[in-house]
């Protein structure tokens, strides 16, 4: 169950180490800004889920984009369970001294670790698959822990079983591109066709090779639209979507193209994968 920004808050309170979840796809568009106030003297470990849908390269450079920043970030396909379990080794890492601290004084210090992230970036799905069967409910405690349920990830972390849900913040058109093309948010503004209209425009000038072998366009044609010099840019995308249309028979009354299908064809075949590794924001140098 998701909860509000105010019990989100009031659970920040309990834990030692925030794992905020990304789309690997989108890591700056699937931040919450305002969260970065609440949570600036917390440890935190992003993790980059989704890695799966992601370009390989883009993966690496957005890792190392974050470490440079001094935060742990891990890749992650919370569908199979790739780099989910990496979580435990690398809290123990971070709580390493304070644990150290802790027995000295003959205490054993639990690391305490809660979700947050935007809706759809995979946090179910995520906590799902590390409390497999070997890890046990911890259950209520009383006192400071009352009515929370934590997961038992090693003899000393648990995690909070339900996430922070952030809500995602738009502050642009892009953002709100990047967010409509993963369907993370339905958009208002903007309607199918226009949203696949862009997600094609910008395939066309980074994947372009994904994009022709996913529809089978032929290499001729595709270069003889977009050297077109009779078109604006505009007009050169929509004919591209057009050749795709025409290539996966969506074909309307009058033998036109039915565009509106089109669009939903491109955007249903970039959510499941089927154009391949994409990331659509990169790593500004
Ligand atoms: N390909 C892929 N899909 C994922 C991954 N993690 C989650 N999903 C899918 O993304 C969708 C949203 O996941 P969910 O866990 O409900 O996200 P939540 O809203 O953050 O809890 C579901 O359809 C999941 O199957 C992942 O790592 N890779
Ligand atoms: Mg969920």
């Amino acid at each position: 169950m998701a909860k509000t920004m105010k019990q989100v808050e009031a659970d920040l309170k309990l834990v030692d180490i925030i794992i905020e979840i990304l789309d690997a796809r989108i890591p700056i568009s699937s931040q919450n800004p305002q969260i970065k106030k609440l949570i600036e003297n917390k440890k935190k470990i992003i993790i980059l889920n989704k890695s799966d849908l992601a370009d390989v390269k883009e993966n690496d450079n957005w890792r190392n984009y974050f470490n440079k920043q001094n935060i742990p970030t891990i890749l992650c396909n919370s569908n199979n369970g790739d780099g989910v379990n990496k979580i435990i080794g690398q809290i123990n890492e971070m709580l390493k001294e304070e644990r150290e601290i802790a027995e000295q004084k003959g205490r054993t210090k639990i690391a305490r670790a809660m979700i947050i992230g935007i809706p759809n970036v995979g946090k179910s799905s995520f906590i799902n698959r590390i409390s497999n069967k070997s890890t046990m409910k911890v259950g209520n405690k009383p006192g400071v822990t009352k009515n929370k349920q934590w997961i038992r990830l090693s003899n000393n972390i648990e995690l909070l079983d339900t996430p922070g849900v952030l809500w995602p913040k738009i502050e642009n058109q892009e953002t709100a591109l990047n967010l409509a093309y993963t369907g993370t948010i339905k958009s208002d503004i903007l309607d199918e066709t226009e949203i696949a209209y862009n997600l094609i425009k910008y395939l066309i000038s980074n994947y372009k090779e994904n994009v022709k072998e996913r529809y089978k366009l032929k290499s001729d044609i595709v270069s003889r639209i977009l050297e077109d010099s009779n078109m604006e840019e505009n007009e050169r995308i929509i004919e591209i979507m057009n050749y795709i249309g025409e290539k996966r028979g969506a074909i309307e009354k009058g033998n036109n193209i039915d565009l509106e299908k089109t669009a939903k064809i491109i955007l249903e075949d970039f959510r499941t994968g089927n154009l391949g590794k994409i990331t659509l924001e990169k790593v500004q140098n």
